[in-house]
């Protein structure tokens, strides 16, 4: 009986320093986004922002989560506009600081949306670009089990809960469902989706169609749905005379009339509820108990604002079935705009803020202590905080150890092949030869794993299943090339077609040290131009600093036959634009061992970075020649002559990838008439453009590219040539001064045979000769 006694005392405690805590973050936020617009000197003009309605609406769900139901390995996705709501509540939990609060926004200050990389307080996943956070965690799931599955995390990180506090609009983003889709495919555990259902995006209030299905979304992917729609005042509530009338009436409000109530406040409620329900005694006895503010109160008493339910919720769901928990919520719960339609961006005025300030009890000058105007001791306040669950280890960046990585690969000696075979052929290479590495290796593919050229690894590997599968295929002995023996042991996670869910699958498994402690050197294939399927997701993962490789292959016309729909055109130009990635495209097999060997080094260093191969099917007659370490260093920095122009050279041919053939040709062709041209072999336009603009700024030695350059007279000319968009080389004139015949891919590719496409846009032999004489004749005229 004590016992009962005892843990009802400490539930109620437990409670009540809940609200004060509630109470505290809903006014950090606040003031933390009106600090930043109307305190805090504006230099430029520009509307700061920051989002106190949306953050005000995910203020008692975040409390509930961070406060009691968090454990250390658990990891979570805040939805991006309660960035305020989380870095107040790391400031309570003393991981943030009040500097960092006072410039929300600001350079160096807490970021406006939660951010891995750029936030100092222990943000898991970032956020921003709605929908990928969500889906970001059944991916994290899913590399979890992965690890788990293999032993190389213990049962409590193995058993950590990925966790989205999602925004209910992010369900309008399909890469939600394309991750709900997959992450039932691998039977993904552990997994919470909390959906703040404040029934508002950015313009609008939803129509409640589009929720009623989401129940059965959910359920038809076996997970459990737990809808949190009334808080235990409505309830109660409910439980009186004509209690049923009341949720009966609240059930069929749509919406945007719920909305626009909750905005008026309790005079308008109780118009329209003595207007609906009058007739009823229940509900007139109600409605005379209740005043203004306490009907208000009552009315907008939803789940998703009611600490209790939360808590009871997060509780029964102890096992480890996934869980969406559908909460309702009002955008702007506890401010002046609460429910207004047009409140995403709505800025509470200073005198708003004042009497929120004077409401809660805060004196001037106190608006950034943790525990000022709250009712309980503050020492009390601090016990509670250095008690919470999730607070108990720190820090949460875990350390892994680094892989070894060989000195050198042998590159397969074959006379002819394409950088696509060879890729296929050092892998499995690697996985014979190298077996300490190859144990950390993990690929994935959008369903291309066989086109892509990895089957060979997939073969000596397996595929990764959470239960012993076998391969039946082979059990029913018939003959294939292809040996899919299914197992947790498995080290290829084959993915359904969706390259979305390739990008946010790289992003966890490139993020297994930190997040897991256990590293991962992820692989994943793509047919190059399906990149820009994806291509927001690829920039999510490398935005989270998350180390992986990306083979993409085929690229370019030279795929030939297969026609215009699968030929990519600028990808060479994302290589180069997108921050931590850094591009490569090979000519050589020879070339690609290197750069592959380079990569895991890259994947692993502190300062290092994601790695893209762009690589071709096009069977290309190999060098033959020995790796010496000059010409080792020249392929991993970008670039080496395959001839180098002679001293009184004025021309060069410049060329990357599957076009270099057709260079090697155009440079004979011209032999005659400049017979010391030389032919510069580019592995990667995005290394050597980045280490040239650095070179602009710094004392020191020439960038690689300008040394290489410099062998050719500042008046000489250069042709580049690219199975893709010529703009990728055509800087290279920049770097010396040359004239530069930029030929490349420009349009819309079609079907046809190598010859007659590379002549019909202008990148076959002829053209490149045609264009260095005709440059020649230009320097002749001038
Ligand atoms: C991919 C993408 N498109 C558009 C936006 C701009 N945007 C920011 S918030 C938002 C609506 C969010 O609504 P919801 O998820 O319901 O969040 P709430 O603020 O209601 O909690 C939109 C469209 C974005 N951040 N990301
Ligand atoms: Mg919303």
């Amino acid at each position: 009986m004590t016992t009962v006694l005892d843990s009802s005392i400490h539930a109620d405690r437990q409670l009540a320093c809940l609200e004060a805590l509630e109470r505290k973050v809903l006014w950090l936020a606040v003031w933390m986004i009106h600090h930043a617009n109307q305190i805090r000197p504006n230099r430029d003009g520009l509307k700061v922002g920051g989002h106190q309605a949306s953050s005000a609406s995910a203020v008692t769900l975040l409390t509930a989560l961070y406060f009691e139901a968090l454990r250390p390995e658990d990891r979570v996705a805040v939805k991006p506009h309660a960035s305020p709501v989380y870095h107040a509540i790391q400031y309570l939990l003393g991981r943030q600081t009040r500097e960092q609060l006072e410039r929300f926004r600001a350079f160096h200050g807490a970021q406006s949306y939660p951010s891995r990389t750029k936030d100092a307080d222990d943000v898991d996943f970032s956020t921003g670009s709605v929908g990928l956070g969500v889906a970001m965690t059944t991916f994290a799931a899913l590399t979890r089990e992965y690890l788990h599955l293999k032993g190389r995390v213990d049962d409590t990180t193995g058993r950590g809960r990925m966790i989205a506090l999602a925004g209910d609009a992010e369900f309008d983003e399909g890469n939600v469902f394309e991750a709900l889709l997959e992450g039932w495919k691998h039977d993904v555990r552990n997994l919470w989706w909390i959906i703040d259902y404040n029934r508002q995006s950015l313009d609008a209030v939803m129509p409640d169609r589009v929720f009623q299905r989401m129940d059965t979304v959910f359920r038809g992917m076996d997970w459990r749905v737990v809808t949190l729609k009334y808080g235990k005042r409505l309830e109660r509530a409910f439980a009186r005379p004509d209690g049923d009338l009341l949720r009966a009436w609240i059930d069929s409000c749509p919406n945007a009339q719920y909305s626009a109530l909750a905005y008026k406040g309790g005079g308008a409620w109780r118009e329209r509820l003595r207007r609906d329900l009058g007739e009823s005694s229940g509900i007139r006895a109600l409605l005379d108990e209740h005043d203004d503010a306490d009907l208000a109160r009552l009315m907008t008493n939803l789940g998703g604002h009611d600490l209790e339910t939360i808590l009871d919720a997060f509780r029964a769901a102890a096992d480890d079935t996934p869980t969406c928990f559908i909460a309702y919520t009002i955008k702007g719960f506890g401010l002046p705009f609460a429910g207004h339609k047009d409140n995403h961006a709505g800025m509470m005025t200073a005198e708003q803020v004042a009497a929120l300030q004077s409401s809660l009890g805060i004196e001037p000058g106190e608006e950034w202590d943790p525990f000022s105007g709250l009712a309980i001791p503050r020492d009390r306040l601090r016990d509670y905080l250095a008690a919470v669950p999730f607070a108990q280890a720190s820090p949460r960046r875990l350390a892994a150890p680094r892989v070894a990585v060989p000195d050198r690969f042998e590159p397969p000696v074959q006379e002819t092949m394409s950088t696509q075979q060879g890729f296929g052929r050092l892998l499995s290479d690697i996985a014979r030869t190298h077996p300490d590495l190859a144990a950390s290796i993990v690929t994935t593919a959008p369903d291309v794993t066989v086109s892509t050229n990895l089957g060979g690894w997939v073969n000596r590997h397996g595929v990764f299943c959470a239960s012993d599968c076998g391969d039946p295929f082979k059990q029913e002995r018939i003959a294939s090339t292809q040996s899919w023996e299914l197992s947790p042991r498995g080290q290829h996670i084959e993915l359904g077609i969706a390259e979305n869910n390739l990008f946010i699958l790289l992003a966890a498994l490139g993020l297994a040290g930190p997040l897991f402690g256990s590293r991962l050197l992820p692989i994943g294939t793509v047919y190059d131009p399906f990149i820009a399927r994806g291509l927001d997701a690829l920039n999510y993962a490398c935005y989270q600093d998350a180390r992986f490789i990306l083979a993409a292959t085929p690229s370019g016309l030279t795929l030939a036959p297969e026609g215009g729909a699968h030929q990519s055109i600028h990808t060479p130009l994302i290589g180069i634009g997108q921050p931590g990635l850094t591009a490569f495209e090979p000519a050589y097999v020879d070339e690609l061992s290197e750069i592959l060997r380079w990569s895991f080094e890259h994947l692993q260093d502190e300062q290092g970075g994601s790695v893209y191969l762009r690589l071709s099917t096009r069977p290309v007659k190999q060098q033959v020649r020995p790796i010496v370490s000059s010409l080792r260093s020249a392929i991993l920095r970008g670039g080496y002559w395959l001839v180098p122009p002679a001293g009184d050279a004025d021309l060069a041919i410049v060329a990357t990838g599957a076009v270099v053939p057709e260079a090697i040709e155009a440079h004979a062709r011209i032999a005659d008439d400049e017979p010391g041209a030389g032919l510069l072999v580019v592995t990667s336009a995005d290394r050597l453009e980045r280490e040239w603009r650095a070179s602009r700024t710094r004392r020191g030695p020439a960038s690689h590219i300008a040394q290489l350059l410099g062998d050719l007279p500042p008046t000489g000319s250069i042709v580049t040539v690219i199975d893709g968009h010529p703009a990728a080389l055509s800087w290279l004139g920049a770097v010396c001064g040359h004239a530069v015949t930029p030929l490349g891919v420009d349009r819309f590719g079609q079907s046809g045979d190598i010859p007659d496409l590379f002549h019909a846009y202008g990148i076959d032999a002829e053209a490149i000769a045609a264009a260095a004489v005709g440059l020649r004749t230009l320097r002749t005229r001038t």
